[in-house]
């Protein structure tokens, strides 16, 4: 017999302050009204809606955490929630706001002097200008340490060599902000630091990567290097080493972990739905106890990746979160939300596959989630790692 049903059994609205519930909630308008309507088209595509951009400025989205600059000042936990609602829609665009934030203008914010920080952040809180981060490249990925990547000091220049791989936005940004090698004086080994390269330096270019089965509105490019001369005032002056790009990723990956959240609601309230609507052998699918079982896991992992993310945001919020605890939220809400998308794909039958159904879109997303900012293998043996005390990457 049916009876009045529920989607979610838990709720974080009475944990939330007014401040965050009124983001959440234009957050999840916009993303529903604006957003929804015309992901699919641009997905098949292979599209980026870059006339998006001023709205994402409009709506506080483009440096959201950070304070001053034109920036909204979010807290931790406001800030997730918006990152949640965006990749509801679609990991891409949530991909875009992560890059242009937690990965160009953190860095902006953290490392760099008051003129780079003049210069870009209220431009790029306006989305008036676009960044890219350029950490991987054809021969490093998971270890970023090996980077090839290298600049030397001529004059008061410096001239950047290299070519980095899969950056997000790289073939429309204005200014990437490219981790490369120098060799210092008085320091036997390279050092790692961050330059920001901008668009029309000779020998700086982005060729756009054709040929994504995922993440396929979202742009994605290389970025190529060939003796580009870049004044000393664009180099990061506040960090040296691989804890500079690493402390980006922090922050990017908090983000994801409440993101891939939204993904998994997206598919599981779709599954939801489709099953009290459809029938076979005379009943709603939702009827039958193996989808109720589907439904079920579902439900309860988001319930607890949410908890997860919310504790941890109260975390970041009194300064406490660890590296290695973001490592967790991105590794278990990710893996979480492509279980879910696959599990939610079987439940829509051979409508699953289509486009109009918004969950293989979701799951092909899902896929380069699982991978960038720190592959799933890499978190397990980063969070391993501080458990038991033993490194086993090498
Ligand atoms: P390790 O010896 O562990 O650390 C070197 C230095 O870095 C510090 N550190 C961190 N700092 C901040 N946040 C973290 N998560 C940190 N992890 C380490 C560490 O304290 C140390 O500092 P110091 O002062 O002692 O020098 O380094 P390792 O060589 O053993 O590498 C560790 C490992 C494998 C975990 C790291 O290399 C790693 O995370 N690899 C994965 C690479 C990755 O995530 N790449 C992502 C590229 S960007 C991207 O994917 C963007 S997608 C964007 C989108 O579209 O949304
Ligand atoms: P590899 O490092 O070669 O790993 C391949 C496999 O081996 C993985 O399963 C990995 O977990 C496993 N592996 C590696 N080392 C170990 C080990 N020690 N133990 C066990 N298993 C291991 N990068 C940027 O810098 N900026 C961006 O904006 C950006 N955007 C991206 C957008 C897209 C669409 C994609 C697909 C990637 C993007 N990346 C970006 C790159 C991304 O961060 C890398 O793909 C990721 O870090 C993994 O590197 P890799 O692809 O070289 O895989």
């Amino acid at each position: 017999m049916a009876s009045a049903s529920q989607p979610y059994l838990i709720d974080i609205t009475p944990d939330l302050a007014e401040e965050e519930r009124l983001v959440h909630a234009s957050a999840a308008d916009f993303c529903r009204s604006r957003l929804l309507p015309i992901i699919a088209e641009h997905y098949e595509a292979g599209t980026f809606p870059r006339e998006l951009v001023p709205e994402f400025a409009r709506m506080g989205f483009l440096g959201a955490p950070l304070e001053g600059y034109g920036c909204a000042g979010l807290n931790p936990v406001a800030y997730g929630l918006t990152m949640l609602e965006l990749e509801k829609v679609d990991s891409g665009l949530r991909s875009f706001c992560s890059v242009q934030t937690a990965l160009v203008m953190w860095p902006i914010f953290a490392y760099g002097d008051e003129a780079q920080k003049q210069r870009w952040l209220p431009a790029m809180a306006r989305g008036e200008a676009i960044g890219c981060f350029g950490l991987t490249e054809p021969g490093s990925g998971s270890d970023p340490g090996s980077m090839r990547t290298n600049a030397r000091k001529d004059g008061s220049d410096y001239i950047l060599n290299g070519e980095k791989m899969w950056i997000t936005n790289s073939p429309i940004a204005d200014v990437a902000v490219v981790w490369a090698k120098v060799h210092e004086d008085g320091r036997p080994e390279p050092v790692i630091r961050g330059f920001l390269v901008e668009r029309g330096m000779p020998g700086f270019s982005t060729p756009e990567i054709h040929g994504k089965l995922s993440l396929r509105a979202s742009i994605t490019g290389s970025i190529v290097l060939e003796d580009v001369r870049v004044p000393a005032s664009n180099l990061l002056p506040g960090v040296s080493g691989l804890k500079g790009p690493l402390g980006c990723l922090t922050q990017a990956r908090y983000g994801i972990g409440w993101g891939a959240i939204g993904a998994a609601m997206g598919v599981y309230e779709r599954a939801l739905d489709y099953s009290k609507d459809r029938k076979q052998f005379d009943r709603p699918l939702a009827g039958f106890q193996l989808t109720q079982q589907k439904l079920v896991e579902m439900h309860n992992a988001i319930g607890k990746s949410l908890l997860l993310a919310l504790h941890f945001g109260r975390l970041k919020q009194r300064g406490k979160l660890t590296s290695t605890q973001v490592s967790w939220l991105k590794r278990d809400n990710v893996a979480m939300a492509l279980d879910c998308a696959r599990t939610a794909r079987s439940i829509l039958g051979g409508n699953g596959i289509m486009g109009e159904f918004h969950v293989m879109r979701h799951l092909c997303n899902l896929e380069t989630v699982y991978t960038y900012e720190g592959t799933h293998e890499v978190h397990t043996l980063a969070i391993g790692r501080a458990i038991t005390g033993e490194d086993a990457f090498t």
